[in-house]
């Protein structure tokens, strides 16, 4: 798939409705009546949606169910994994998959799409990609997010950065690259299977001397975060940035 093709397939996954119908076409193929029963929306919306979907390639319908009647399948790979946090999803995504390069994504798009060739670009040179909100001219795109969020990231930056990963400033952007080799050497050797594992991610890269480039790009807020701050999250936060650099005592540099 090209640059421009994965932006567009990449921006019309950015509709959670879209994203439940691939993931049902992964399992087997539907019919769109078949579609139609998990959605509350009308049938001819399911086959715009569908028609959305075959346009960028994401969905074939198949001319052998022609005999049995319409069907449509998933052309891309969907991984059903256990549920058992973001870190533990991602992981298995990124191991699984075979491009030269690899990059991960928020599935509610708060990256605009278009920014993937800036990740791309810089992966040419460098291993690590690391997409940050925080501007060259140091502007914050994290402004958009509410004061509390905002307030619960410099708690989490500052301690992130003194104990664990030194000097990033945007640890948390869930948009990051790695060449192959590097997404399967870091994402095999990481531990943590919650929301601090880009943390870890990034302590790795730099104990196992990866080039990092670290690559600004437009972030927006989008409301729906499924976060939910709270002395048990902040616990888990709290122990999982504190193991951190104990779990990869022995961690070397690669040769
Ligand atoms: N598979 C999986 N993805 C998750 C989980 N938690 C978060 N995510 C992903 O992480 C992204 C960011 O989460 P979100 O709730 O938007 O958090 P926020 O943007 O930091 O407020 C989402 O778009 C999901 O793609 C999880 O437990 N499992
Ligand atoms: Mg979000």
């Amino acid at each position: 798939m090209c640059y421009i093709q994965a932006v567009n397939a990449l921006a019309a996954l950015a509709d959670p409705t879209r994203r439940r119908i691939v993931e049902l076409l992964a399992e087997r193929p539907h019919d769109v009546a078949e579609l139609n029963a998990h959605f509350p929306i009308s049938q001819p919306a399911v086959s715009r949606h569908l028609r959305v979907l075959r346009e960028h390639g994401l969905v074939r319908s198949r001319p052998e169910a022609a005999r049995t009647g319409d069907g449509d399948q998933a052309t891309l790979s969907v991984l059903a994994v256990a549920h058992a946090g973001k870190g533990s999803a991602v992981r298995s995504g990124m191991l699984a998959a075979t491009g030269d390069l690899v990059v991960f994504a928020d599935a509610d798009m708060a990256t605009p799409p278009e920014e993937l060739p800036k990740l791309t670009n810089a992966l040419e040179t460098a291993e690590v990609a690391l997409g940050s909100r925080i501007q060259p001219d140091g502007s914050d795109m994290r402004a958009t997010q509410p004061r509390y969020r905002r307030f619960l990231g410099a708690v989490f930056h500052t301690l992130a950065s003194i104990w664990v990963v030194g000097d990033v400033k945007d640890t948390q952007c869930g948009f990051k690259g790695f060449s192959h080799e590097a997404a399967q050497d870091l994402f095999s050797q990481q531990k943590v299977t919650s929301i601090v594992f880009d943390v870890e991610i990034i302590h790795l890269a730099r104990r196992r001397g990866y080039s990092i480039a670290v690559v600004p790009i437009r972030w927006e807020d989008v409301r729906g975060s499924r976060m939910r701050p709270g002395a048990a999250l902040a616990l888990k936060v709290a122990w999982d940035l504190f193991r951190i650099p104990l779990l990869h005592r022995s961690v070397r540099k690669r040769r």
